[in-house]
């Protein structure tokens, strides 16, 4: 390898895809290992989907403390001022990130890569973008993130509306002037009700379209005193904090209760949740008894618990059975619950109305609203789709990217997806994923898990550099094994019991690009470590090198 970075683009040892919170861990992690290192990025700044998504109320679902990179350089002098960040102050975070780690000169904005072909005789990706750039790489990386590509509904005559529609990750970048109009949001995903909770009170009128109640949580949000953070690094909590996640389930600071639920008494199961409750965040999801996962009587026990929680809340009787039904939409926590303040509130407000598309479903966009079935037509003049993503594979798919013998990847995973643990996928040599497909727990923590999938491929990369090899391809019996891995840690949970969802494409029910299966690994942080440390320790046996 060169270990330098060339003048042109001839050829360099890694290219990078995305700029956000794994693209720029690996920029910083390759270079130091003296590779030639790029990154190419759609967008026209850091950060990724923090960059992207500028809608109202965009904010973390993870406490600050861990939202960020484990790196000394990096936290020793950054302090948060949210206990749960903005999309806002999140974007200072990585402009510092930036300022500290000197990472933009080997990034490229306003590129997006379109293709991507492996050359068999020089072991080489020939990389091209829509700009025109082209590069020849050794390792193509992709962190084009697994919640990139919006899922647009397939609304009739969605393009006849004549005032402003837009999904939720689009929201006009310059802001816009929501005072005396009528809005109306389609989707109560995570995205959705934080747009609807932030906008309500500045609307004349909101119409919100839910078709799934969100099992939503509160938040518990506060300021995160920066004596605390003082206080905190002098006593090297940090560093204690960053090696304890990668040994929870979830990748967070908290675990899931020793014992299951039917082992504890009715007293300890109420304590319990009331304190998760006042807590806030995730700790009545990620914090739970264990069996909430896999033993739908005691889902239920939980789901009763949220249920009488929220609907305290809720003035209008008429709203409960919306928004906090008695029988449960889907099990509680097989979806992400959305983190709330003030959410369940909105709904008494006079300006805001609810249409459950369950029992009206939308018909067709008129050029001033939306007709439901029924005959009435909900005006408005601007339209939010908050409708998620096409998660993990899609973006990557988008990418014309074509391995051995041309084969694309798109037509490889039509029928299941495969990769092998080192996140890569046999017939495309030398290609590897941070967060795609079937590489991390769904209900681990992101800033848990990329550093990790990252430092992963580093080593490798370090591997194949001192062996003197070129290539690595994941062989086909590893990838399928770790694929009926996935599935079958899967399949003892109750994820199947969900309509919609992104962590198994059910929520793509219009796309057919692949079959709707778990696409990550939920059997928790520390197995999943355990497989990627045994992977490479063996000699790296589940692939061919040369
Ligand atoms: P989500 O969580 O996928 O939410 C999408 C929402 O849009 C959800 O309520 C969907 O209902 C709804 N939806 C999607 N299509 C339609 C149509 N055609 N009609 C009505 N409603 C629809 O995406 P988010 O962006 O909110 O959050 C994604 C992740 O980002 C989140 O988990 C966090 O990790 C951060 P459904 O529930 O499918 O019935």
């Amino acid at each position: 390898m060169s270990g330098h970075t060339p003048a042109s683009f001839d050829c360099i040892d890694a290219l990078v895809v995305g700029a956000g919170f794994a693209g720029l861990y690996l920029l910083y992690r390759l270079r130091a290992l003296g590779l030639s290192v790029k990154i190419f990025e759609a967008a026209s700044g850091i950060g990724g989907t923090w960059h992207i998504n500028r809608y109202p109320g965009v904010r973390t679902d993870c406490e600050a403390v861990i939202y960020q990179y484990d790196l000394e350089e990096v936290w020793k002098d950054w302090t948060w001022k949210d206990k749960y960040p903005s999309g806002e102050e999140i974007q200072a975070y990585f402009r510092y990130v930036d300022h500290k780690l000197d990472l933009k000169r080997d990034i490229y904005f306003n590129t997006r890569v379109t293709g991507a072909k492996w050359d068999e005789p020089s072991h080489l990706w020939n990389v091209s973008t829509a700009s025109g750039l082209f590069v020849r790489a050794r390792f193509l990386i992709l962190c084009t993130g697994s919640l990139s590509k919006p899922l647009i509904p397939n609304i009739k005559d969605l393009s006849t509306f004549e005032g402003r529609c837009f999904h939720s990750s689009h929201w006009p970048q310059e802001g816009l002037d929501l005072t005396g109009k009528h809005v109306a949001v389609i989707g109560t995903g995570s995205s959705g009700i934080q747009v609807i909770e932030n906008i309500a009170s500045q609307v004349r009128h909101l119409t919100v379209f839910q078709r799934t109640p969100n099992l939503a949580l509160p938040i518990n949000q506060s300021r995160f005193d920066e004596k605390e953070q003082v206080k905190m690094k002098e006593m090297d909590l940090y560093n204690h904090i960053f090696r304890r996640l990668p040994q929870t389930f979830a990748g967070f600071l908290y675990e899931f209760q020793p014992i299951p639920f039917t082992s504890a008494t009715t007293e300890a199961q109420r304590l319990l949740w009331e304190s998760q409750w006042k807590a806030g965040g995730f700790h009545f999801w990620l914090g739970n008894y264990p069996d909430i996962f896999s033993d739908e009587t005691v889902n239920r026990e939980a789901y009763a618990f949220w249920r009488s929680k929220v609907r305290a809340r809720i003035r209008n009787p008429a709203l409960h059975e919306k928004l906090a039904p008695i029988i449960p939409p889907h099990p509680f926590g097989i979806k992400q619950p959305g983190l709330e303040q003030g959410y369940f509130e909105v709904f008494d407000r006079e300006n805001v109305s609810l249409v459950d598309v369950k029992e009206t479903p939308i018909e067709q966009v008129t050029p001033n609203g939306l007709a439901v079935r029924g005959g009435t037509i909900h005006t408005f003049d601007i339209l939010v789709l908050a409708t998620g993503f096409d998660s993990f594979t899609s973006a990557i798919i988008d990418i014309n990217i074509r391995g051995c013998n041309d084969v694309s990847i798109g037509k490889k995973w039509k029928n299941g997806v495969f990769t092998n643990i080192g996140m890569t996928t046999s017939d495309f040599p030398n290609l590897f994923f941070v967060y795609g497909p079937q590489a991390p727990s769904v209900l681990a923590n992101s800033t848990s898990v990329i550093p990790r999938q990252s430092d992963w491929i580093t080593d490798c990369l370090k591997f194949l550099q001192d062996n003197d090899y070129t290539r690595i391809e994941t062989k086909r019996d590893a990838e399928e094994a770790w694929r009926y891995l996935i599935l079958e840690i899967a399949s003892k949970r109750l994820w199947h019991k969900c309509e919609s969802s992104w962590y198994t494409g059910s929520n793509l029910a219009s796309t057919n690009t692949r079959p709707v299966e778990m696409l990550a690994f939920s059997g928790g942080l520390p197995l999943y470590l355990e497989k990627c440390a045994e992977a490479a320790d063996n000699g790296y046996q589940g692939f061919e090198l040369s």
